[in-house]
């Protein structure tokens, strides 16, 4: 029967077996996120700027139908020049499967990997989440937040999305949204929104004890960390929301919808942009992944003082 089955590198294995903390990463940002040759280069960056700090990073994707945490450097290569890649979310993990097909896991798609893998921290650039044009898009991510027990690290939601209704999903779904260091939502190439968090955190030892505490409650969801873009990569949020409005608007006209939305909001707004918007995408992506090892590392000396 064709079940989905995943491979753990080798490398993950031993480091799991030594108590080495692991920080997950996403494969949509390297397959449909971001233009070649930049997206190899910050794949790669990711994995070094998590292991820099202290944990192992593993990068979730799919190879031809089979499920892998943690790639080869070959493995990432290949992903990241793929021509026939889909973007994969949690429902579309049997069509990867049965078609035996390359896939980039979205943040929904990497915490269903997660779940099964017994990773408990993640970093992403931004979260998907209620889309302003369409008349009905809600990422899946949300679906995952709300029902994925594990602490993602973001630079909040993509500023291309219905910020205050992404926000209202989360409250409904009983996901605490935690401003690392700030007291307001950030809104990925820009650190302000306008919007407030559910409770600020300035320390990744407070992150983790704050994850113990909502868990304790039984309640199955992730905590979400919104660290904002660093300051020097910032872009102010009245500079961006012309373009972010045309590019709203030009995929509306142009009839764009589903999957295809979001990687068409990302290129259109870095086209429009300069590369401006790429670079703070790439900055913030840095950042959550070197804040993920921090926590990671937080988490795991927790439980390798509970075994001991
Ligand atoms: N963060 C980025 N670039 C991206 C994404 C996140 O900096 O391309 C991806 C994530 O994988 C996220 C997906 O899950 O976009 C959301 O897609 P959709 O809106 O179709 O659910
Ligand atoms: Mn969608």
């Amino acid at each position: 029967m064709d079940t989905v089955t995943i491979t753990i590198s080798h490398e993950i294995r031993d480091g799991n077996r030594s108590g080495k903390p692991t920080v997950a990463l996403e494969s949509t940002v390297l397959t449909h996120g971001l233009p070649r040759p930049q997206n190899l280069q910050l794949a790669r960056d990711m994995e070094l700027a998590v292991r820099e700090n202290g944990a192992q990073p593993a990068t979730v994707a799919f190879l031809d139908g089979n499920l892998h945490i943690g790639l080869s450097d070959l493995e990432l290569e290949r992903l990241a020049n793929e021509q026939n890649v889909l973007k994969v979310g949690p429902r579309d993990y049997a069509t990867v499967k049965v078609k035996k097909a390359c896939g980039g896991t979205t943040v929904a798609g990497t915490m269903l990997a997660c779940r099964h893998a017994g990773i408990q921290v993640f970093a992403t650039g931004g979260i998907g989440g209620v889309h302003r044009e369409a008349p009905f898009d809600i990422s899946a991510d949300l679906q995952a937040l709300a029902t994925i027990p594990m602490i993602v690290v973001c630079a909040g939601a993509k500023a291309i999305l219905d910020l205050p209704a992404t926000l209202e999903y989360l409250e409904t779904m009983s996901v605490p949204v935690v401003g690392f260091g700030t007291d307001e939502f950030p809104a990925f190439y820009s650190r302000e929104s306008g919007l407030d968090v559910s409770v600020r955190l300035d320390t990744p030892q407070e992150i983790f004890d704050f994850a113990k505490a909502h868990w304790s409650t039984g309640l199955q969801s992730a905590v979400l960390v919104a660290n904002p873009v660093p300051l020097t990569e910032a872009i102010p949020n009245s500079e961006m929301e012309p373009f972010i409005a045309q590019a709203n608007r030009e995929a509306h006209e142009q009839g764009i919808h589903g999957q295809q939305l979001t990687p068409f909001l990302l290129q259109r707004i870095a086209e429009l942009t300069k590369g401006k918007s790429m670079q703070s995408n790439l900055a913030l992506l840095l950042n959550n992944a070197r804040l993920a090892a921090r926590i990671a590392v937080s988490l795991s000396m927790a439980q390798n003082r509970k075994q001991a």
